[in-house]
Order: structure tokens, then sequence, then C-alpha cells
């Protein structure tokens, strides 16, 4: 079901091993063009392209599309006692992670006497947050949007849904209730790509734009973003999710094979990875895999997943050459499963989020850990981060010079403006020197 790639006694020095497992085909371009008019329509016509949208992809149209407060207050009063428990101690843990993610907010470097720079880091005031409705609405994605951008101190937090036929055209009743949970009470029951152009554009009487937009999505949300980045501010590119495994013969098989399902799960085009120097726990692996994945609820979509090219099992000679296949492959997710299993995630440089050790699961980490699950896939976790504080935040530099300040460093910025002929960017500067000699001063 799941193929091996078998990379022992090869150079990887010499081989590119970003090409070694591929991600499967996920073609956002193709998509973008099939958002474009979309988009525009809803620039231009508002609500009522939104009504045709939500008709033609939902299959429904809210009676509003903003949820009133009453929806969001019944869901919370709905909630079974053990699901609401769940939710609060998700929230509370990732409450108190994303404590400790702001860093320092503000800092001030004084570089000379009367040469201050300092940086102060600003809350974003408005945002729009989207939680996708797809194969599976995802309750847990609203505490993951919703809770950083609170910790940040966002004034203004939208959240939009799909409108789900089943539930009357409200967004489902978990995503409410989480939106209740958490005091946001801005929620619209609208989806997919003109989720996205609305809130970039802002729907006339219904929504105003908003300033930066977060969360993962289909094909079609991640095409809206990438055509409105820009015009609003956008968090990521999120594509299919993924795992990778490294482990050694210490590892159980049949939690590993556990751990790749738990992401195959999610989409046919998940992809799910094991690094191995143990050729024997690859073979219990792909075992564990034949047997769980027959039992397991939606295995179809779990065959398909571990049977695309996006999924594999890599053979290597040593954790070191692990750590390398794993750092090029930049796994959104990534499991440590060796001995000292500390130490070798110490030397993970690319990786969305590691889990480390047999008792740290990629499903912890979507719903409880105190983790962010909004996280870079595609192997942009070896540029970007996850969704977290800082995302809320803008860093605005304050620079504080006075007379003295600037004249020390004057000729610099003179000199400097003049090798890149720009001659009045230097007269800014010695102007103000100029005048102080009129007026009989000396710099
Ligand atoms: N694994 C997904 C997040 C998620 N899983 C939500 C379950 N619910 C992407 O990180
Ligand atoms: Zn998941």
């Amino acid at each position: 079901m799941i193929r091996t790639i078998d990379l022992r006694g090869r150079d990887l020095a010499a081989e590119d091993l970003t090409a070694i497992v591929p991600r499967a085909p996920f073609d956002v371009a193709a998509a973008a063009r099939v958002v474009a008019p979309v988009i525009d329509d809803v620039a231009a016509r508002g609500a009522d392209a939104l009504a045709e949208y939500s008709e033609r992809f939902d299959h429904v149209v809210p009676d509003s599309f903003r949820v009133p407060a009453a929806a969001i207050a019944d869901a919370v009063a709905g909630l079974d006692p053990e699901l609401r428990a769940a939710f609060e101690v998700a929230i509370d843990r990732r409450r108190r992670v994303a404590a400790a993610e702001g860093g320092d907010r503000s800092t001030v470097v004084e570089l000379a006497p009367g040469a201050r720079v300092g940086q102060r880091m600003i809350p974003v005031s408005r945002v729009g947050l989207y939680v996708p409705g797809g194969l599976a609405p995802l309750s847990s994605s609203v505490l993951m949007n919703v809770v950083p951008a609170q910790v940040a101190g966002v004034d203004r937090i939208a959240v939009a849904s799909p409108p789900q036929r089943d539930f009357g055209g409200l967004p489902h009743p978990a995503v409410l209730a989480v939106c209740g949970l958490l005091g946001v009470d801005e929620v619209y029951a609208v989806g997919g790509a003109q989720a996205i152009a609305m809130f970039a554009h802002g729907v006339p009487g219904l929504c105003e734009r908003v300033d930066l937009v977060t969360g993962p999505g289909n094909i079609y949300v991640v095409a809206a973003k990438r055509l409105l980045r820009g015009q609003v501010g956008i968090d990521a590119e999120a594509g299919p999710t993924e795992i990778a495994v490294l482990a050694d013969d210490s590892a159980e098989p049949a939690h590993v094979a556990a751990d790749l399902i738990s992401q195959a799960e999610h989409d046919p085009l998940a992809g799910a990875v094991l690094i191995t120097d143990a050729p024997a726990l690859a073979d219990s692996v792909a075992a564990e895999l034949e047997s769980r994945v027959a039992a397991a609820k939606h295995a179809e979509r779990i065959a398909t997943a571990l049977g695309g090219p996006q999924s594999a099992m890599v053979l290597v000679d040593d954790l070191a050459a692990g750590i390398a296949v794993a750092d090029a492959y930049a796994a959104e997710h990534l499991e440590i499963q060796t001995r000292d299993a500390a130490s070798v995630a110490a030397r993970i440089r690319n990786a969305g989020a590691i889990f480390v050790g047999a008792w740290s699961p990629v499903s912890l980490g979507d719903y409880a850990a105190g983790s962010t699950h909004v996280l870079p896939t595609a192997g942009c976790a070896c540029h970007s981060s996850g969704l977290n504080v800082r995302t809320f935040l803008k860093a605005v530099h304050v620079i504080d010079y006075d007379r003295s300040g600037l004249a020390e460093i004057a000729d610099a910025v003179v000199t400097f403006a003049e090798a890149e002929d720009l001659p009045a960017h230097g007269a800014a500067v010695s102007a103000r020197f100029d005048l102080a000699l009129v007026e009989g001063a000396r710099v």
C-alpha cells in the first residue's frame, strides 16, 4: 500500500533530497483561474454574489450570512459536557502557550547619545479567520486561529465558516460553540473563496473589510488567498496535511502506523512519510498499516493517501542521513520516535512542528497539546512558521534621534546618498545643519 524508497548505500550529499518524496499534485494556479471571477463578483455584487455561490458550492443559502448571536449561544448551550470540557482544556493550553509567543513586545536600542531606535509590536486591528467545512468541519481550527489573535490584542475578530445544509445553513454547531466559548460574536456562514473575498473587499451592509486573513482551507481558499495577497494580509498558503516520522528500531510499529494513518485520514492528498534506519521496523509498520487501514472508518481516503506518490517509507543508513532527509522534506508535522528523541529533535532545522518521543503524537498537537495546528506545508517549513501570536503583530520601528544624534551620523547619510545618486536624500539631512549655520550655530 505504501511504497518504499531505499536510500541505503547512496551518497546523499550528491542527491537532491528535496525531490525524494514529492508532494501530491496541488495546482493552485488552476484553482486561481476558477476563483478569480468569484472574487471579482463578490467585490462587485456583494451579498447577492455570496448567495449565488453559497447555493452553487454549499447547496444552501443561509437566512442570514451573519450568524445571529442566539445561534452561537444555542450552540454553546447545546454542547455535550464532555465535549465542552475538551474544548475548554484545549483553549486553556493554547492560551498558556500563546502567552509566551509574543516575545518582548517593545525594545529600544540607544546607538549613540541622542540616537534611539525602538521597535513597537502593534496588533493588527481587524482580522478575518477562516475555518474550513469540507470533509470534516474543524472546530479545533477555531481556537487555533482565535486564541493567538486574542492574545496578540487584535481588537476585532471575525470568523467565517461554510454554511451546512444539515444545520439549516449555519456553520457546524461545534464551530459556533467554540466561537461562543471564546467570546467571538462576529461569525459568518460563508465558505470558500467567497469568504476570503468578503474579508478582503468587505461587503456593504454585511462585513467590513479586514486587514489580515488567516486559517487553513481547501484549494479554492488557498487560491483566493494567493490572488488577494497584497490587498489584504495573508498568513500562508496551506496545502494538504503531512506527517513525517523519523524512527529507529526502538519505535513501536503500531504507534508509528497509527500516527501515519491519523493524518492520512484528512485527505486523499495527505502525505505520510516514515524515515528510518531500521528495515525491520519498516516491515512491521507496513504490516500494521494493512490491518489498521482496513479497520479504519475512512479507509478509502486513508488508503488513497498512503498509496499516493506523496507517501513513502524511506530507508536510510543511519540517523544522520534520516535527519538530512527530514530537513529536506520539511514536514508540516515531524515526529521523532528514536532513542534519545530530544537530542535528535534538537538537530532538526526544518519542520512546522516537532513531536518528541513516544508520547507526543501529532493528533495531540491537532487538538490539545497547547501548540498550533496551523502549520506550514509543502516544504514551506524551511522558511515559515506556524500561526502564532506574532502572526497578528506588526513590528514598527520608531526612530527618535535628537540634534546631536543626527549630527554625528549626518556625513554617513550624505555620503551614502551621493553614492546612490540621490543627493536630495542627503540634502534632507544637511539642510538642517545649513540652517543652523545661518543662525550662527555650529553642528
Ligand atoms: N492535522 C491538521 C489539523 C487538524 N487535525 C484539525 C484535526 N483537526 C493540520 O495540522
Ligand atoms: Zn489532523
